[in-house]
Order: structure tokens, then C-alpha cells, then sequence
């Protein structure tokens, strides 16, 4: 009897684990080099699911070895990179917790989008994390230069690397960002060769990459949903299923500290409330036309910021009906 209780407290043992993907309701839990398969406590429920743990959160849970473990609590999150959801009804999508970098995995042929490395800084900055351009596949280009001093413009908070993961070409750079403990979060588009660099630096095929056919052999990941997959020298990679469109929502600060050049500018003007159409000793007017200030650039901020604030309102008109609705229903008894 004694025994058996003994075993159960050994087995049913607290732990701190991270979050390695997530699936309906069930949860893979890394911890000590093994993942566990885990639920969330009833709790979670009660408090909605914005309370419900997400891939790179690190997690209290209660050890069960011989079936689903129990998460019971999230700790604190030092970062948290969130998008829209796609439904565009600008209701915040959590993505990846804790990364310390994010890289903007873009290759350099018709994949790359100066407007979407900012997008991408924007959501890295605004949620804490570095935004790190990878400029891919530099092997396929003729004018990498040209690619790199333009990402370089978007932002001095970008950090910008060229590489070609098949020719080895820039890997060395990237070495300073592998250190032990510390999270990588990919993301680009499908194809733009995440899997592809991190199997060249970790100098072995962990991640699937698409010109391999499918044959599910241990080791390998997929990239259909998000997850963590820790390197053997302990750098947690967060790979993210390919993104073409990223929007903006919540992310006005993410923006202006992307652009923070721009927002001090505009604060120079001589009206405060200056549009930088026709006013009189508008600063941005003067930048762009002297040279200091890029009015692609410029419209770019513009944009981003526009689409952000329309979001923000669309948000709240929803939120608007839906009360109504509740109210309506509660009114006419309609549940
Ligand atoms: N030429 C060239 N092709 C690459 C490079 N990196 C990846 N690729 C190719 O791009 C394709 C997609 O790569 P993959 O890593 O699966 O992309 P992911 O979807 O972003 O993970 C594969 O066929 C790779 O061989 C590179 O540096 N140069
Ligand atoms: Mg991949």
C-alpha cells in the first residue's frame, strides 16, 4: 500500500515543460528531452481560451506516465508574437510564445516583399522579439546586394543576413544566434527554405523540406501546424506553417518603433496635427523631398498604420453586435 502511494506522488510530480504544439485540445509537452502528451486542466476552460497555453509557453504540469499529462498553469511570457485571424475579423490569433528572434525567412527570387518583411518586424517588435531578415537561397541571385541594403533600409531594428543554405553561404553569421536556451521562431512563406537552414546548421536533416517526398521518418518535421523542435545544443527552433499575408492589427507600436525614424519626423512638423499634405513646415514633406526620407518608405508606414487603425475598428464594431445580439437574445429569451 505504502509503495503505491509512494509511486504515485514520484509519478504524479510537478514539472515545467514547453509547449511544443498544439492540436484541438491536446498538447505536446517538451520536458527533459522527451515529449509528453498532455491536456489542460478544467480551469483553462472556465477562463477562456485566451488563457490556453501556446507552442513555446513554458508550463507547470502534472507528470502522468502512463497517459495524458495534466497542464495546470502558463508561466509568464516573455514574448508573444499574434497576428489577425484570418477570418479578418481582426480577433487576435497568438502565435508563438517566447522566441527571441524571429526570422523573416524570404528567398530572393519572387517570394520577396519589401512591404512583408515589415509586416513581419512590425509583429516581432511589437510582441518583444528581434526581427532578423534571412534573405535566401543567395545562389539564385545576381544582385544580393542590392536586396540587402534595401531590407536595411525598412528599418534599422531589422537585422538583415544573406545566405544560401545549399552552398553554405552566410551559415557563419547566423552562428551568434544559435546559443543554448535561446527560441528561433521561422516564419515566410512556404518554400522560402526555413526547413532547408536549420538542417544546414544543424548538420542534420531534422526539419522535412519540400523537395523530399513525404515518408514520415523519425526526426523529421512537417511544417503543416506550428511547433518547437529542440536542436541538440539546445536552441529551441519554432517553425511556423508558410504565411503569405500577415496583417496588422494591435500592432501600431510594433509599427512605429519599426519606423521610429518617420514618428520622430512627424513630430518635428510645425502643425501637431499635420497631414504632410499641404501644410506649411511639414517636416516629412521636407524629408522626402531633400532626399533623408523614402516616400515608398513613407506610404509604406502609412499603409501599415491605416490598415492597422481599420482593423481596430472593425474590431470594435463587431464587438458592438455582438453585445446587441447578446442583449437581444437575453431580452427575447432566445438560448
Ligand atoms: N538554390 C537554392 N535552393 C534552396 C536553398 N534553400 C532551400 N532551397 C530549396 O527550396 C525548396 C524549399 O525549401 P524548404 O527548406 O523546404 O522551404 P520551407 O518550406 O521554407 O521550409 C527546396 O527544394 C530546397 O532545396 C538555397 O540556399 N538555394
Ligand atoms: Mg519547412
Amino acid at each position: 500500500m505504502n509503495s503505491i502511494n509512494t509511486n504515485k506522488t514520484d509519478n504524479y510530480k510537478e514539472c515545467t515543460g514547453r509547449i511544443a504544439s498544439v492540436q484541438r485540445n491536446s498538447y505536446i509537452v517538451r520536458y527533459e528531452g522527451k515529449d509528453i502528451p498532455a491536456k489542460l486542466k478544467g480551469c483553462f476552460y472556465e477562463a477562456g481560451s485566451e488563457s490556453f497555453p501556446i507552442v513555446g509557453d513554458y508550463v507547470i504540469f502534472e507528470m502522468n506516465p502512463c497517459g495524458d499529462s495534466m497542464i495546470k498553469s502558463v508561466c509568464e511570457r516573455k514574448t508573444l508574437l499574434q497576428r489577425p485571424d484570418q477570418a479578418k475579423t481582426a480577433v487576435m490569433q497568438y502565435m508563438v510564445a517566447n522566441a527571441d528572434y524571429v526570422f523573416i525567412v524570404t528567398s530572393l527570387n519572387d517570394d520577396y516583399s519589401y512591404n512583408r518583411i515589415a509586416r513581419y518586424a512590425s509583429i516581432a517588435i511589437q510582441g518583444g522579439a528581434v526581427p532578423v531578415a534571412i534573405l535566401t537561397k543567395s545562389d539564385l541571385c545576381s544582385n544580393v546586394g542590392r536586396y540587402i541594403r534595401e531590407v536595411e533600409s525598412i528599418s534599422d531594428k531589422i537585422r538583415v543576413h544573406a545566405i544560401s543554405a545549399i552552398y553554405g553561404i552566410g551559415l557563419d553569421e547566423l552562428q551568434d544566434y544559435f546559443t543554448p536556451g535561446t527560441t528561433i521562431c521561422l516564419m515566410g512563406s512556404s518554400g522560402a527554405g526555413k526547413s532547408t537552414l536549420i538542417n544546414s546548421i544543424a548538420g542534420e536533416e531534422i526539419m522535412k523540406t519540400s523537395a523530399i517526398r513525404e515518408d514520415d521518418s523519425k526526426g523529421r518535421h512537417t511544417t503543416t501546424y506550428r511547433q518547437l523542435i529542440e536542436l541538440k545544443n539546445g536552441v529551441y527552433v519554432i517553425d511556423t506553417p508558410g504565411m503569405r499575408e500577415i496583417g496588422m492589427a494591435e500592432t501600431q507600436d510594433g509599427i512605429d518603433e519599426t519606423f521610429s525614424d518617420i514618428a520622430e519626423l512627424e513630430k518635428c512638423c510645425r502643425f501637431s496635427n499635420c497631414r504632410h499634405d499641404t501644410e506649411p513646415g511639414c517636416a516629412i514633406k521636407a524629408a522626402i523631398e531633400s532626399g533623408e526620407l523614402s516616400e515608398e518608405r513613407y506610404i509604406l508606414y502609412k499603409s501599415l498604420g491605416a490598415e492597422n487603425t481599420r482593423n481596430y475598428a472593425l474590431k470594435k464594431e463587431i464587438s458592438k453586435w455582438s453585445k446587441a445580439r447578446k442583449k437581444f437574445n437575453d431580452k427575447n429569451d432566445l438560448y
